[in-house]
């Protein structure tokens, strides 16, 4: 037995990202699979035309083919995935839910797939083996009894091929509601919120091609390395042929600074790496809107110097691309003429001429592209940051061209599917209207929950009925001391997952676990073996065909169970679903009856490499409500809500220690843990760290490795709090801290979420920290 202390260990990561490390990495994923010679055929198989899209994160890939085309993480979802092991029946007799429940994350996945259906009826404290017809059966009889259909929530999270998500949302509507929460309302809610109200469109502009084409790169809060590692090899590409890149991130993130491509034999073997970035600012947390408005102020600045000179067009605005395209930019270049640098600093925390050079650099470049991900989305003010992201770019034309545009990178890899297919809390109406005119019945035009919303109306008591496809709502979302009551005052709770995780052991009176196939197997129907279609995070469509033989056969898929509740609470209506699961194509026919660009999809998909759906906004069509591209104008926000910032401001009351951002280690997939580690920031064996500067940590009367509980500041009395911390003095800019997600979580306050995206801030959190109430844990 060893004490968590033995296990951990922080030593600096020295090597470039990737390299000889990812491989060792992956050697190691594979062989855990316990079915290497299987997970092999399928790794080789990721991306490839004909093989399946790999089930990690959304980026694309290069419509040419190569060999491999999967990276570290991609290796690790696979064969997470692809595993060797099985939890069924016997597995569940032996652990009651309470002896589950006292696991981590990590084991609970580690047990293998789930190979049966299973029921936890409310009397026993052990999951037993239920019939898929029963349980279907039980779930129409929960379903029908409900006073109103708006106490069922139906959430999705974003592995959901776009089959099973047309099929999951048309039931959703076709039973009467609109609650279809997805993870997408944690995630990039706000990048869709903004971007349709500046530009017209939710979604990014840009395609796989434009990065080859850039001048200029900008990744604001984003950690590629981990998260989207095969961005990495575009980003060494761009620095290589003189392109800028310019990273905005409070933290060095290794595959930001040194790579070292797995692919390059002579870099693998010579020790080489390549630079990452030609600039890397360190903003304040949620600082990130000061900085790009004070890059406008020396846009503002420039022009008018240039125009006082009698050459506007020596100026870096695109004044033609503004009269001709853009709406209000006379109040932005205002707003930006009023904020002042004084705020642009505090709020920052980046001095002036580093945002000057930053500035050059956007001037310079005739072709940039702004990426952004968590770092971005996940304030209180985001969707205010991702316009302000849109005025810099429309100031110099830089949507709507080559090498050119704005690129949210999506987290799941088919959130933005997902969206596409009509899971969305508040439908547009072209959908709703889209759906009733083609199925014939009345579709509910009352928007429905999203993430918080069916939250606290769990805790209300309002949901009685919650199902969940694929995710693990119980750890992902914040505040999960409420969370988790409100999971568990529901009367039944079904989960349609692949593996084993909290959201089974904290559950409704009832509860179903229903496993489902995942990306990677092989999925046969009466027609045969069927692909599935995923959208990728620059807008193509493809197919993707699982490879391995399921490890049971009472798994089944995602549409034929989607297909299977609807048909036990709906019958035939509107539609037949159990036929219509025979064969995919018919599912993909009705798609096509329905969503815009998905004509003639079947023949559409035949094409290598799948197809685009169109992006008006990428060809400077603006479908807003002004017809033209707009400015938003913003002032800049306080990250945090005025009763909070009274509160903690009050006389006598504990001021916050530091501001924590939540995020991922290297080797976790969101919720599911696949190790232990996170090579790159050095962590070995723990993840019940908190990373502060040593002055801070000194300043707060502690010492480096000392244990803490953190407790988070919040405008109500509710205390939010977790035990056993250990403090890692961490190169991090002074006043921030920043831990694990989903470990986390518990301190995200239900009530701070973004401004119109309602997505929890999970990189904004006010904490004190207290010397550590928990016993030394044994493990
Ligand atoms: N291997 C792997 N791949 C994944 C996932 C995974 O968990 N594992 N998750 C998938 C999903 S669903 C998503 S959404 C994406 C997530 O991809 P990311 O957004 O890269 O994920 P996070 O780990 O949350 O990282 C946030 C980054 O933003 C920085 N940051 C935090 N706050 C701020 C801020 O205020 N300003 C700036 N400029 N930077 C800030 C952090 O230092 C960190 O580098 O990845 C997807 N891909
Ligand atoms: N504090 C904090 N909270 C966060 C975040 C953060 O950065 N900080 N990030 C947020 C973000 S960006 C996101 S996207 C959400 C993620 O929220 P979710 O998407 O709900 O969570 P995941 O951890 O991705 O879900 C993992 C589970 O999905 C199931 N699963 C895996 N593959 C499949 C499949 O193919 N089909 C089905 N049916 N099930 C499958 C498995 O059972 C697995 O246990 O979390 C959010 N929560
Ligand atoms: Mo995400």
């Amino acid at each position: 037995m060893k004490t968590p202390v033995d296990r951990f260990r922080f030593r600096p990561y020295q090597r470039p990202a990737a390299g000889w490390g990812a491989l060792r990495s992956v050697a190691h994923a594979w062989l855990d699979s316990r079915q290497p010679f299987k997970n092999l055929r399928a790794m080789l198989q990721t991306n490839q035309h004909g093989g399946f899209d790999c089930p990690g994160c959304a980026w694309g890939e290069a419509p040419q083919e190569g060999r491999i085309r999967f990276c570290e993480n991609g290796a690790k979802a696979v064969n997470w995935e692809a595993s060797g092991r099985g939890v069924d029946r016997a597995f569940f007799a032996r652990h009651s839910v309470d002896d589950l429940a006292a696991h981590d994350d990590y084991w609970l996945e580690y047990q293998g797939r789930l190979v049966e259906p299973m029921f936890l009826d409310g009397t026993s404290d052990h999951y037993r083996p239920i019939s898929w017809d029963e349980a279907f059966a039980l779930i129409a009889r929960h379903l029908k009894s409900l006073d109103s259909p708006d106490q069922a929530a139906f959430y999705t999270s974003g592995r959901a091929s776009n089959e099973a998500a047309f099929l999951y949302q048309l039931f959703a509507r076709a039973f009467g509601t609109n609650n279809l929460p997805d993870c997408s309302n944690m995630c990039h809610e706000a990048s869709g919120v903004a971007l349709k109200q500046s530009i017209g469109t939710g979604k990014g502009t840009v395609t796989y091609d434009d990065f080859a084409k850039a001048e200029a790169i900008f990744v604001i809060g984003q950690n590629p390395g981990t998260n989207h590692p095969r961005m990495l090899e575009p980003l060494r590409e761009a620095v290589a042929r003189g392109a800028q890149v310019v990273v905005l991130n409070p933290l060095r993130e290794r595959g930001l600074e040194r790579f070292q491509a797995p692919q390059d034999p002579v870099q693998m073997l010579t020790g080489g790496e390549s630079p990452m970035n030609t600039a890397y600012l360190r903003p304040a947390l949620g600082g990130d809107m000061a900085a790009i408005r004070g890059i406008a102020k020396f846009l503002l600045r420039w022009q008018a110097e240039a125009e006082d000179r009698g050459r506007e067009e020596e100026g870096p605005l695109d004044r033609a691309f503004i009269a001709e395209h853009c709406a209000g930019f006379d109040d932005y270049r205002a707003t930006v003429d009023a904020t002042t640098w004084a705020e642009i600093s505090a709020f920052s925390g980046l001095e002036k001429d580093a945002l000057e050079r930053a500035a050059h650099i956007f001037c310079r470049s005739n072709a940039t592209i702004i990426c952004w991900a968590m770092g971005i989305t996940q304030h209180r003010h985001s969707v205010a940051t991702i316009q302000e992201i849109t005025n810099l770019q429309l100031m110099r034309g830089q949507i709507g061209r080559p090498g050119a545009g704005l690129c949210p990178v999506r987290g799941h890899s088919n959130v933005q599917g997902d969206r596409t297919m009509g899971i969305n809390d508040r439908p547009p109406p072209q959908l709703l209207d889209a759906l009733e005119s083609r199925f014939g019945f009345t579709v509910p035009r009352k928007p429905g929950y999203n993430v918080v919303q069916a939250i606290e109306a769990m805790v209300a008591g309002n949901i009685k009925v919650f199902i969940g496809l694929g995710g693990n709502f119980a750890q992902a979302t914040p505040d999960s001391g409420r969370t988790h009551r409100g999971l568990r005052n529901c009367e039944l709770s079904v989960q349609i997952s692949t593996k084993l995780n909290r959201s089974h052991l904290v559950t409704g009176k009832k509860a179903l676990i229903l496993p489902c196939l995942g990306r990677s197997d092989v999925d046969v129907q009466s027609a045969g073996p069927q692909a599935v279609t995923v959208e990728d995070s620059f807008s193509m469509v493809h197919a993707s065909y699982g490879q391995l033989k399921p490890l049971s056969r009472e798994m089944r898929s995602e549409p034929a169970i989607v297909a299977g509740i609807a048909q036990a609470t709906l019958g035939d209506t509107p539609v037949p679903w159990c036929t219509l699961t025979e064969d995919y194509r018919r599912i993909r026919a009705l798609i096509g009856d329905v969503i815009p660009g998905f004509e003639h999809f079947e023949e559409k998909l035949q094409q290598p490499g799948g197809f685009y759906l169109q992006n008006p906004a990428g060809q400077r069509r603006w479908h807003t409500d002004s017809g033209k591209a707009n400015f938003v104008s913003h002032s800049l926000p306080a990250p945090l809500p005025p009763e909070v910032l009274e509160k903690i401001g009050r006389k006598g009351a504990r001021k916050a220690d530091l501001v924590l951002q939540t995020l991922r280690s290297h080797d976790q997939y969101n919720t599911t843990v696949y190790g232990l580690d996170d090579r790159y920031r050095g962590v070995k064996g723990e993840r019940h760290v908190l990373f502060a500067h040593l002055e801070d940590i000194r300043r707060l009367g502690f010492a480096d490795r000392d244990r803490v509980d953190i407790v988070s500041l919040w405008s109500d009395e509710v205390e939010r709090r977790v035990v056993g911390f250990t403090l890692i003095a961490f190169d991090i800019p002074r006043g921030q801290a920043a831990a694990y997600y989903p470990e986390a979580n518990p301190l995200v306050p239900l009530e701070s979420y973004g401004v119109g995206s309602f997505t929890p801030t999970s990189k904004y959190i006010a904490i004190r920290l207290e010397p550590s109430s928990a016993p030394q844990r044994i493990v």
